[in-house]
């Protein structure tokens, strides 16, 4: 039996010729959180069992679904089985020095797609406090280092993604940053398209 898984991976692997498309893997998690008023994060997982490895990270899409009446508290990060994370929104208007951000509202209705191909952030200028942010297939968005939390970290998809291993744990990790104004985390959704990901 051993002998038989062996001989398979080798042939696995040397049939990989760069034009084999791996299949597609997703998953979700659709189970409403509520986010802690000014407190600390939730973390909403998805297990990905697949042993393989992002080939190509414009193929990897997170679909985020969550309301919020101000969309300046949150910061959302994609964190990988590995435990290291990347801001997908990052307090939508704070600056380096301070202050509360945009006070438009996040709506589940309203999918925040984000994928390593889209090049326009969130769109939060011009807009006040009964304006609610457009559905959309959006890079990730936010304040940079200086905007607390600094740990938070805005980079570009592709460089987070390429050749992570895919099997384990991911999560979707949300915290609320200002008081008063709360919300809910209402699914969200992993997805690798084909061709994605290597052995
Ligand atoms: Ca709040």
């Amino acid at each position: 039996m051993t002998l038989l898984i062996f001989a398979f991976t080798i042939f696995s692997c040397s049939d990989d010729d760069g034009e084999r498309r791996s299949e597609p893997v997703s998953g979700s998690n659709l189970i409403a959180m509520p986010i802690p008023d000014g407190g600390n994060p939730i973390n909403s997982p998805i297990e990905i069992t697949q042993l393989m490895k992002i080939k190509d990270p414009s193929k990897v899409t997170v679909v985020v679904n969550l309301d919020h009446t101000f969309c300046g508290d949150l910061v959302v990060e994609l964190v990988a089985p590995n435990g290291t994370a990347t801001a997908l929104v990052k307090r939508l208007g704070v600056a380096s020095s301070g202050g509360f951000g945009s006070a438009a509202n996040f709506s589940s209705a309203n999918a925040l797609s984000f994928n390593s191909k889209n090049e326009t952030g969130i769109v939060f200028e011009g807009l006040v406090t009964s304006d609610v942010i457009a559905a959309g297939d959006y890079a990730p968005t936010g304040g940079g280092q200086d905007v607390v939390p600094q740990m938070a970290v805005v980079q570009p998809l592709e460089q987070f993604l390429a050749n992570k291993d895919v099997s384990g744990q991911w999560k979707l990790r949300v915290q609320d940053h200002g008081n008063a104004d709360i919300g809910t985390l209402v699914g969200w959704r992993l997805e690798f398209a084909a061709g994605a990901l290597k052995e």
